[in-house]
C-alpha cells in the first residue's frame, strides 16, 4: 500500500488544479507516437499517423490524450485506493486492447515533460515532480496489475 506524505498529496493537488487536461492531454500523446514510434500500432483506426506533422493535426489523438488525461483525475480523487480504481481499464489495456504495458511508463513520461515544459520550475520544483513522479509510477502499477 502507498504511503503519500501531506506535502506529496498537497503537491499533487496542487498540480493537477493547474493542470488544463485539452491542453497537456493531446500534446502528451503525440509526443508518445513521434518519440516513441511504435506505440502507433495501437491507434490504426485514428487515421493518418505517418509523419509528425500528421500526428499533430489528427483530431483523434487530441481527443484520446484529452480523454486518458482525464482518467487522472480518478486517481488524484482517490489516492489511497489507485488500484482498484483502475482494475477495469488494466483488464481492459491488457485483454481486448493487448498494450505492451511497458507504454504506460512511456506516456508517463511524456505527461511529465509536457508539465515540465507549461509550468516555470517555480511552480514545478524538483519536490513537485517527485511527488508527481511517485504519482504517475503508482498509476502506472496500477494499470499493470492485471496484466498475466
Ligand atoms: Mg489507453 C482507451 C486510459 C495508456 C492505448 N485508454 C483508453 C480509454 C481510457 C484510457 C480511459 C477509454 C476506455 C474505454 O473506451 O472504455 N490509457 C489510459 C490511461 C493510460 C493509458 C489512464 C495511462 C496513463 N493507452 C495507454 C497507452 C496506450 C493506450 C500507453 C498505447 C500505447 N487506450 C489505448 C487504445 C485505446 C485506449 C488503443 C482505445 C482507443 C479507441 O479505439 O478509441
Amino acid at each position: 500500500m502507498v504511503e503519500w506524505t501531506d506535502a506529496e498529496r498537497n503537491a499533487i493537488l496542487a498540480l493537477w488544479a493547474k493542470i488544463d487536461v485539452a491542453d497537456i492531454g493531446p500534446k502528451a500523446l503525440k509526443r508518445l507516437l513521434i518519440v516513441f514510434p511504435w506505440t502507433k500500432r495501437y491507434f490504426t483506426s485514428f487515421g493518418n499517423l505517418s509523419t509528425e506533422v500528421a500526428i499533430n493535426s489528427n483530431d483523434k489523438v487530441s481527443a484520446h490524450g484529452k480523454k486518458v488525461l482525464s482518467e487522472l483525475d480518478k486517481a488524484v480523487k482517490n489516492m489511497d485506493n489507485i488500484k482498484s480504481v483502475y482494475s477495469q481499464l488494466s483488464v481492459f489495456h491488457s485483454e481486448q486492447l493487448h498494450v505492451d504495458p511497458d507504454n504506460f511508463r512511456l506516456l508517463a513520461e511524456c505527461v511529465t515533460v509536457e508539465v515540465g515544459a507549461k509550468f516555470s520550475s517555480a511552480k514545478f520544483p524538483p519536490g513537485f515532480q517527485a511527488a508527481w513522479t511517485k504519482f504517475l509510477d503508482v498509476v502506472v502499477a496500477a494499470l499493470r496489475k492485471q496484466y498475466h
